[in-house]
């Protein structure tokens, strides 16, 4: 019973998903910008780790920056389990946390994320585009609900 449940709702999320890449096949751009190449930029360093109290946090808990800016984002993974940082919109990343859900194993080879295990270090380089309020969140099953998500606002100071 639960398994064709599962499965009917897995097919009905493939076709949202093509969907969704063919429009960015179509040439639209994210609205949060793109990944950056090497260059003079500033770093910006995250922990990610499990607190004694059973949370799940990102430290800092909140990120900000200018409209146009290039950084190099170097996130730590200090916890004790796998956990991953994904940078979108809030739209995208609840639609995607769905499909994670339901695909726990599912790996990324997006640009604007990272996954790490206990102990690894890893890296974004991103250019910024314009102004608006974005999140940065770790989507693996249980994570988000767990604290693991933070505004990341692209403004002008
Ligand atoms: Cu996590």
């Amino acid at each position: 019973m639960m398994k064709s449940f599962m499965l009917v709702t897995a097919i009905a999320f493939f076709p949202a998903l093509a969907l969704a890449a063919g429009k960015h096949e179509g040439g639209h751009e994210n609205p949060m910008g793109m990944p950056a190449t090497d260059g003079d930029m500033q770093t910006v360093e995250v922990s990610m780790r499990e607190t004694e109290e059973g949370a799940m946090i990102f430290e800092p808990g909140e990120l900000s920056f200018a409209p146009g800016e290039t950084v190099r984002l170097v996130i730590t993974n200090n916890g004790e389990l796998e956990h991953e940082f994904v940078m979108d919109s809030v739209k995208t990343n609840a639609e995607h946390k769905e499909v994670m859900a339901k695909f726990p194993e599912m790996e990324h080879d997006d640009p604007n994320a990272v996954r790490l295990q206990p102990g690894e270090t890893g890296e974004i380089l991103w250019t910024f585009g314009e102004s608006g309020e974005f999140e940065f969140a770790c989507l693996i099953p249980g994570h988000y609900e767990a604290g693991m998500h933070g505004p990341l606002n692209v403004t002008e100071s």
